[in-house]
């Protein structure tokens, strides 16, 4: 309700201090006892406040959940996130989001969902999101942008998870061409960009991220254990995902105001800066046969460079690369 998301961004604002009952109910326009029951509230929902005569309540611990008040209270950026479409379980957030952009949703809403039960990967295969773990999120944006060039939307999202992850994690991690981040060769989050397109211009690009943020070993299916890896696994620790989702979205709203400003170019150099798959030999499947040579970059436009034995250098627009 309103009067929560008032009491929380008076909590939020205080940066982890002491609030005054009689500040609360002013800040909130409501009266002590609404206040208190508004506290009660909070501790249901997993909150633990600490309570000291005279000087107040201040929150000691946050529920371990995303929702719509804990994206938006602190959220930094100028758009992207204002809408926040939150819900528990959905099939994937890549669909609601595609009905809200036909819909004529605005330019930086996010769909966020704690559980997705069909989540999409690329190429029809699927994106495993258990409940309460991660971090699966759409993002709409309307670029004015060529059809050809949507992909580099897809490299700009790689740049911009890395940067939020490297400024609230310990952790480094690369960026495998042209969608995967790793850390330790294993694969922390997916980027699945879907576009919507009139003639040759973009509609509305959808970019859906899974990042893997608490979760244990035991909470990946067996196939994914050599695969697949958490922020929590690489670190020991458990992370708060709407912090995570704030420093993202403060981040990509930075690179696709550089991007529109002044193209991909700035963007291709912060991103190859993160690539793992550049100089080495690679192996790339694309639907129309393998291709085997050394990654000796991306071109303007995003696309995979590869030389292969004969000299020769090839395109690829799309792929899945095996290093070796
Ligand atoms: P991808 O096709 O590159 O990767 C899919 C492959 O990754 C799977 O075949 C499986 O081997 C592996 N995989 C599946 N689940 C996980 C996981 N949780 N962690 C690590 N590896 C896994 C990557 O596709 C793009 C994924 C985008 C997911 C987001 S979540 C929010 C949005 N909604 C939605 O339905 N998809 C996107």
């Amino acid at each position: 309700s309103g009067l929560r998301s008032k009491l929380l961004e008076a909590f939020s604002n205080a940066e982890g201090g002491f609030v005054s009952g009689q500040k609360l109910s002013e800040y909130i326009g409501c009266s002590r006892t609404a206040v208190w029951k508004h506290i009660e509230d909070l501790r249901k929902d997993g909150y633990e406040l600490e309570a000291v005569r005279r000087l107040g309540y201040r929150i000691t611990k946050k529920p371990n959940k995303i929702s719509d008040n804990e994206i938006k209270i602190g959220l930094k950026t100028m758009k992207m996130g204002h809408h926040v479409h939150f819900e528990e379980t959905v099939s994937s957030t890549q669909k609601i989001a595609q009905t809200l952009a036909n819909e004529g949703a605005e330019e930086g809403t996010i769909v966020v969902a704690e559980q997705q039960t069909n989540g999409r990967g690329r190429m029809a295969r699927q994106w495993y999101s258990p409940s309460g773990t991660g971090i699966w999120m759409s993002l709409i944006i309307r670029p004015n942008i060529a059809v050809q060039a949507a992909p580099q939307l897809t490299l700009l999202t790689a740049v911009a998870i890395v940067q939020a992850i490297e400024e609230i994690t310990p952790l480094k991690p690369d960026i495998k061409w042209p969608n995967d981040i790793l850390i330790n060769g294993k694969k922390l989050v997916g980027i699945l960009t879907e576009l919507q397109a009139e003639a040759d211009r973009v509609h509305s690009i959808i970019i859906g991220t899974g990042i893997n943020v608490n979760q244990s070993i035991s909470d990946f299916p067996e196939e994914l254990h050599h695969v697949a890896t958490s922020i929590h696994l690489e670190t020991d620790k458990q992370w708060d995902r709407a912090q995570l989702i704030q420093e993202i979205l403060l981040k990509f709203e930075n690179l696709y105001s550089l991007y529109l400003a002044q193209g991909f170019r700035p963007i291709k150099l912060l991103w190859e800066g993160y690539a793992v798959s550049l100089q080495k030999p690679i192996t790339a499947r694309t639907i129309n046969g393998t291709v085997v040579g050394k990654a000796i970059g991306i071109n303007d436009a995003g696309v995979l460079l590869i030389q292969t034995s004969d000299g020769s250098v090839k395109q690829i627009y799309s792929a899945d690369i095996e290093l070796q």
